[in-house]
């Protein structure tokens, strides 16, 4: 079929992508609708070549919507997927606002795809440093089973959205200049204090817990366990951990992953075989020539790059390995859009219930 197709937060960094991917992608597209707030209601985007005025998000903005792909925002999700929802339109979520939600299913379609069959209209798109995480580590994990993982993140400022990478490139500039920064957005708009990005490391995504723990390695855990376990975000069948930073990249996110393996007769050269032959992983992997993964080299690209992969030298049936990907792209905009093609050709791309 061809879709009548809304994009929530279409001026931003991942919406920005999200129309691109939609331009690239095999859905058949009837008609695209830009939304955003007020603030730049009346700006032009384009799509194919054609210019679409933005629109203030409202309720009314999805009638007649058959898909509506959201990233503007856990509170913008929270208000406006129901009203999608209740007017036909199936919903790929971006942000955090319903991942835990038992009715919905969290998907990354290379390791989940079968968790679609349920949902209810909702569907929510994990938090960029999960999916690469799952991305590199499902194939091990078919092959010989997993359990303990322990995760040190090293994330993009795209993360934080297009203010905070342009915040992070006039720090830079600054300090270059010898001129004072003034931060004012990063690690975490919402909270007390701001801190330098620019030549520095920020052990601090999302606000912290009372049990130390920030609220992005919160999801790390929960959000794994959801997507690997059958949906149970509190599986104890692995045991997941994170330490979750924030480095002065502009895209794409990193990460050193600690692994364990049940079946403790695993090498590394079933590990390159089965990430070789997962689909949407690229292992780049060669010591001897310094290949290895790096973010500069995955901007723009689809694929989670895997490489360093290691045992680790004292525990038999551990490794470690070294992930890539564009957090803008696999990490939000391209698995949402993914979501939305494996919708279509699962034939679950309707809300279940709703009369057209
Ligand atoms: P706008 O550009 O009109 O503010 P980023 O992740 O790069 O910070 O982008 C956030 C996106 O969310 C932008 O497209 C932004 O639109 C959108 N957005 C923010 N608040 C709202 C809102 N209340 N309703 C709809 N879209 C919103
Ligand atoms: C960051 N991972 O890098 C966050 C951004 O739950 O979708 C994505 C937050 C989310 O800041």
């Amino acid at each position: 079929s061809e879709y009548n197709v809304a994009i929530v937060g279409a001026t931003g960094a991942v919406g920005t992508r999200m129309i691109q991917m939609l331009a690239e992608s095999s859905l058949k597209v009837k008609s695209v609708k830009m939304l955003a707030s007020a603030r730049t209601a009346g700006t032009k985007i384009k799509f194919k070549g054609q210019d679409y005025t933005v629109e203030e998000t409202t309720p009314n903005s999805f009638e007649g919507i058959d898909l509506a792909l959201f990233s503007a925002g856990g509170s913008v999700s929270k208000q406006f997927a129901p009203e999608a929802v209740k007017r036909g339109a199936v919903v790929v979520d971006n942000t955090s606002a319903f991942r835990m939600d038992p009715e919905v299913p969290l998907v990354v379609p290379e390791v989940n795809a079968e968790a679609l069959n349920a949902h209810k209209g909702i569907i929510a798109n994990p938090n960029c440093s999960t999916i690469q995480m799952v991305m590199s580590l499902e194939p091990i994990r078919e092959r010989y089973g997993l359990g303990r993982i322990i995760v040190t993140t090293l994330q993009a400022v795209s993360g934080a959205g297009n203010r905070a990478i342009q915040e992070t490139m006039d720090q830079s500039q600054a300090v270059i200049d010898g001129n004072p920064v003034n931060p004012e957005i990063l690690p975490v708009a919402g909270d007390k204090k701001h801190y330098q990005q620019a030549f520095n490391v920020l052990p601090q995504i999302d606000v912290f817990e009372d049990d130390g723990y920030t609220h992005e390695e919160w999801k790390m855990i929960h959000e794994t366990k959801k997507i690997m376990c059958e949906g149970d975000m509190n599986s104890d069948a692995i045991q997941v951990t994170a330490t979750c930073s924030r480095v002065p990249v502009p895209i794409a996110h990193s990460e050193s992953v600690y692994f364990e393996v049940l079946d403790k007769s695993a090498t590394v050269e079933g590990i390159h075989e089965a990430i070789r032959n997962f689909d949407g992983d690229i292992l780049e992997d060669d010591p001897a020539n310094q290949i290895y993964p790096q973010p500069i080299n995955a901007v723009g690209k689809r694929e989670t790059f895997v490489g360093r992969v290691r045992p680790d030298l004292e525990n038999k049936g551990s490794f470690h390995l070294w992930n890539v990907s564009d957090n803008l792209l696999k990490g939000a905009a391209w698995n949402s859009v993914e979501i939305a093609e494996y919708l279509d050709k699962m034939d679950l791309l309707y809300v279940p219930g709703f009369i057209k």
